[in-house]
């Protein structure tokens, strides 16, 4: 969880030095990145967060007429996003959009809605550097924290909440018009043959090391390539969706836990519905963190399930199709299935993509998800009953 003050606090104990924060590799400071964009007041300190697994993320203080001012400095991680002027032009079109329903909601749109700030010479949401790096600033919403994990279940509702007003509020725009920032994304059998062909190539000969979990996945193929099916067929609709559920992308007002602005909108495409409930299910509802090592924890804890499915169902049960809302459960195994091949195929190619804190990282996050994804097959029937109670 990343608490206000644990930043404040680092602010305030750091002060000589945390000016002179670089970053990795580069020769430009957080603070001139800072000073290309049209964000005002003075610089006071940055500091890294280190929660996403994907882009590089820095939080910044400044101040303006005596009042404190944070931002989110991030550099767009140019090797899994291949076009970061055509990803923000996405991101300028949907947050614009749902500013606009925020607005008919009488929301605040500087909580509810992401602001992606531009630079003062040309007015771009981004800013490119010498080496050919992408950077952009976000406002940090006051007084807002974000939860990596909680037991508590109001918190998990309304995350649920979140989510699906996130969906609702792009109720009506157009998902083909969007620019798709990763191809294939959530396209399972994809990522099956993109497993097959890391087990074929073996560059670190780590193979031998995971027969079972291979083993394990291969059994799941079937079942986990359903939902790409129905989508082809045109069974399930293509809606917007926002493909990066987890519960740490929703903001919280730190006072009153009402939930404010959904973040992460990177790879916002078109997809199916049951991708983002099932995606939010694999890491919220599991006992424990999605990368936990002992997997004796991993269980599908189906109160939290409850939480979710009650706060997103809730928000959105009017716009689903009937098939659609039969498909939710399937949106749980799938998507965890197919993190625990993306995982493990990282694993086997020398974790190339996830950012990874240990060797055997991303072998602990895909025995993790092999773990939940057996739990939930166990508790399907607990599951649709719950659903059922709410669709
Ligand atoms: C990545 O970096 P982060 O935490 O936003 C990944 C998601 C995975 C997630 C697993 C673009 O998200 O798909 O679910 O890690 N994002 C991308 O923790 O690959
Ligand atoms: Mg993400």
């Amino acid at each position: 969880m990343i608490k206000t003050d644990d930043i404040r606090s680092f602010y305030l104990i750091q002060k000589p030095s945390y000016n002179r924060v670089l970053y990795s590799g580069g020769k430009v400071t957080i603070q001139e990145i800072c000073s290309f964009f049209d964000i005002g007041g003075k610089y006071v300190g940055c500091k890294e967060l280190s929660t996403g697994i994907i882009n590089s993320t820095y939080h910044v203080e400044y101040i303006r007429d005596g009042e404190r001012k944070d931002y989110i400095v991030q550099k767009i991680n140019k090797t899994v996003f291949k076009n970061p002027k055509k990803l923000m032009d996405n991101i300028v079109r949907v947050t614009e959009y749902i500013r606009g329903n925020v607005i008919l909601n009488e929301l605040s749109t500087k909580r509810f809605v992401l602001r992606a700030f531009v630079t003062k010479k040309d007015r771009k949401p981004y800013w490119k550097d010498d080496t050919g790096e992408y950077w952009r600033v976000y406002r940090y919403i006051k007084n807002s924290i974000t939860y990596d994990a909680t037991d508590n279940l109001r918190i998990i509702q309304r995350v649920g909440q979140a989510f699906g007003r996130f969906q609702d509020f792009l109720d009506g725009f157009n998902a083909k018009t969007l620019y798709v920032t990763i191809p294939d994304f959530h396209n399972t059998p994809k990522r099956y043959k993109a497993f097959r062909a890391a087990i074929k190539k073996d560059p670190k000969k780590r193979v031998k090391w995971v027969a079972k979990e291979i083993e394990d996945l291969n059994f799941y193929e079937e079942r986990a390539s359903l939902l790409q099916r129905y989508l082809d067929e045109g069974r399930l609709p293509l809606r917007v969706t926002h493909n990066d559920t987890k519960c740490n992308n929703v903001t919280f007002d730190k006072d009153t836990d009402e939930a404010l602005a959904v973040l992460d909108l990177d790879t916002v495409m078109p997809g199916a519905v049951a991708y983002d409930f099932g995606d939010a299910i694999r890491f919220i509802a599991n006992n424990a963190l999605e990368d936990d090592p002992d997997t004796e924890k991993v269980s599908l804890n189906l109160k939290k399930y409850e939480a979710f499915t009650k706060g997103f169902i809730t928000e959105l049960k009017e716009d689903l199709t009937s098939f659609e809302k039969k498909t939710m459960n399937l949106g749980v195994f799938t998507m965890t299935v197919e993190l625990a091949v993306r995982f493990l195929t990282d694993y086997i190619n020398g974790d190339k993509y996830f950012k990874t804190k240990y060797p055997g990282h991303n072998l602990d996050r895909a025995r993790n998800q092999i773990a939940l994804a057996k739990d939930i097959l166990r508790k399907t029937d607990d599951i649709d009953k719950i659903l059922a109670k709410y669709i």
